[in-house]
């Protein structure tokens, strides 16, 4: 099932998720979840809260750049060491039409628990490695936002009340609206 994403500020994205104590059919369709909406919103990374699900599981694939790599879940992701410096302009599916540089490790080694529950750990370079720090930050209610400077974070937050704005009017008007009108204000924003 594709999960509406939540849209920064939202409070959820400033709250620490639980660790997983079990990895059962629950879990599951959480992962299929997370890897569906992903997809319908054309992301490479997506973390449970923001689908507004308070858990340690996020979904990476950033196949269509890095050939290796293939479409991997995580239960309770910790990363084990950082090595180097890599900077990476990041966005977010809950900072819709924001990028911006952010310093980050080069290498990553994560440990996890796969969709069977099986502990792995993997060693990340590149987008990967950005993938994995910035989904990981989710888990602590972290933002990417968090990690440039305030008169950009705040330029980006006014931005993100008017989106949230427009995206409010629109559920309120329902279905009947005619599509032409919806996506010329789409357009206009
Ligand atoms: C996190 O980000 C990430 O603004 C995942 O209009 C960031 O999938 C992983 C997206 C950097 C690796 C490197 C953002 C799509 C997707 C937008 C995303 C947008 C459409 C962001
Ligand atoms: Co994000």
């Amino acid at each position: 099932m594709v999960h509406e994403i939540l849209v920064w500020p939202h409070p959820l994205l400033k709250q620490k998720a639980q660790p997983v104590a079990k990895v059962d059919d629950e879990v599951r369709t959480l992962i299929k979840d997370l890897f569906e909406s992903m997809y319908a919103a054309d992301g490479v990374g997506l973390a449970a809260p923001q689908i507004g699900v308070l858990k340690n599981v996020i979904v990476l694939d950033t196949t269509p750049r890095q050939p290796e790599a293939k479409p991997v879940a995580m239960v309770n992701p910790e990363i084990l060491s950082l090595e180097g410096k890599q900077t990476y302009k990041e966005g977010c599916l809950s900072v819709p039409g924001e990028a911006e540089d952010v310093d980050r490790a080069a290498v990553v080694t994560v440990r996890f628990l796969d969709e069977n529950g099986d502990e792995q750990t993997l060693k990340c370079e590149g987008l990967l490695s950005v993938a994995v720090q910035h989904e990981t930050d989710h888990l602590k209610g972290v933002m990417f936002v968090d990690h440039i400077s305030t008169l950009k974070r705040e330029l980006i937050r006014k931005r993100m009340k008017k989106l949230q704005a427009s995206m409010e009017e629109d559920q309120e008007e329902g279905d009947d609206e005619k599509p032409a009108k919806r996506s010329a204000r789409a357009e206009a924003r």
